[in-house]
């Protein structure tokens, strides 16, 4: 097929700026590619895509970014910059779309927008929903388009899913990783590893607690999005508990990540999926997790990590010290089984053509 994926307005390909929904539109082209379907990514200018994606074709698009669905209030009515990034994309992919022959186009943004065009739109349009509820504003949206052709939507995990006022079963794609990309580490360093967003609905405060009771390092990658609230965690734990690593490309970071005892992750939000936990596990790092959100879906308890009951440090901390007991090697052929770009191309193949009938 002819796809048009359309990208996040938070930020650029390869800025980090776009968090989790960077590594999934990568997936998702580079497996699509793969299947031999045609793909056209359309996303904000300086965007860069891998290697693994340079047979598709890119188009950009300038505008202000669109501001973090996350960070606003629950209530927040829907805002979009007088010359935001998000119509510009939707202008281009909604006018250039039919002529350049489409037949089918998956939106990574987790937007109001392009949910509202759906039923109007002059092609289909497909929504991989990024994040868990997050506002009153796009759990309608989501409820109205899922009320009016839930084919039309697809979720990460089931408990993400859970979040929204759904008809009928969602249709659920997981994620996936290039296994080539990541290295297994068979003998970790006394390190504790943390990744991802370093903003409040990540819970870093937490990792850095159970380390400290530890008495182990605990490195941090990932963009700082929240200043105050890195440096409000630094000062939480004695010094040198903390080493922040910075966002790292995925061939550095898990060089890295896998010299690491456990990755730990303590989500504060319903995260959608846990993008780190898998890639932990690529690496051979057990995970150990809150049970909650994507992470509590993915992590097999006592045989890739070890889940724990949410906001719990003592349990967190309690649990990292048996992780020893993790079978290394399982965690990265839970990876090779279930979250490959093949794996989710598969997916993601069979939810358009089931969507187009
Ligand atoms: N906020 N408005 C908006 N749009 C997005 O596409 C978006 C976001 N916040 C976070 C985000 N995307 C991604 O980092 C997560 O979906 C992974």
């Amino acid at each position: 097929m002819r796809i048009l994926v359309v990208s996040t307005p938070v930020g650029a390909l390869g800025s980090g700026r776009g968090g989790g929904v960077e590594l999934t539109a990568c997936a998702l082209v580079a497996g699509l590619l793969a299947r031999g379907h045609r793909v056209t990514v359309l996303a904000a200018e300086e965007s860069v895509l891998p290697t693994s994606c340079l047979a598709a074709e890119l188009w950009t698009c300038c505008g202000s970014s669109q501001t973090s669905a996350q960070h606003q209030q629950r209530s927040a009515a829907i805002t979009m910059p007088a010359d935001g990034l998000l119509q510009a994309f939707w202008r281009r992919a909604l006018l250039e779309g039919p002529g350049a022959g489409f037949e089918a186009v998956i939106n990574l943004a987790y937007d109001w927008l392009p949910l509202w065009l759906t039923p109007l739109a002059p092609l289909p349009l497909f929504h991989l929903v990024s994040m868990g509820s997050v506002s009153e504003a796009m759990d309608l949206a989501i409820a109205e388009l899922a009320a009016w052709d839930h084919r039309r939507l697809a979720f990460h995990t089931r408990v993400q899913a859970e979040d929204f006022c759904l008809p009928q079963a969602p249709v659920v794609l997981g994620n996936g990783f290039d296994l080539d990309a990541y290295g297994f580490c068979a003998e970790p360093e006394p390190l504790l590893g943390w990744a991802g967003r370093v903003a409040p609905e990540k819970g870093l405060e937490d990792a850095a607690a159970a380390a400290a009771q530890l008495g182990l390092p605990l490195a941090v990658w990932g963009l700082v999005e929240d200043q105050a609230y890195a440096a409000a965690v630094e000062a939480s734990v004695p010094a040198g508990t903390l080493q922040w690593r910075g966002f790292l490309p995925t061939n550095q970071l898990q060089q890295q990540l896998g010299h690491c005892q456990a990755l730990l992750n303590t989500p504060k939000w319903n995260e959608a999926y846990g993008n780190v936990v898998v890639e932990a596990l690529a690496c051979g790092v057990p995970v150990v997790a809150y049970r909650r959100g994507g992470p509590g879906e993915l992590v097999q308890h006592g045989l890739t990590g070890l889940l724990v009951e949410p906001d719990d440090v003592t349990a967190l901390a309690a649990a990292v010290a048996q992780v020893g007991a993790i079978e290394r090697r399982a965690c990265r052929a839970w990876v090779e089984a279930n979250a490959t770009r093949a794996v989710l191309a598969e997916r993601v193949e069979a939810w358009l053509l089931a969507g187009l009938t």
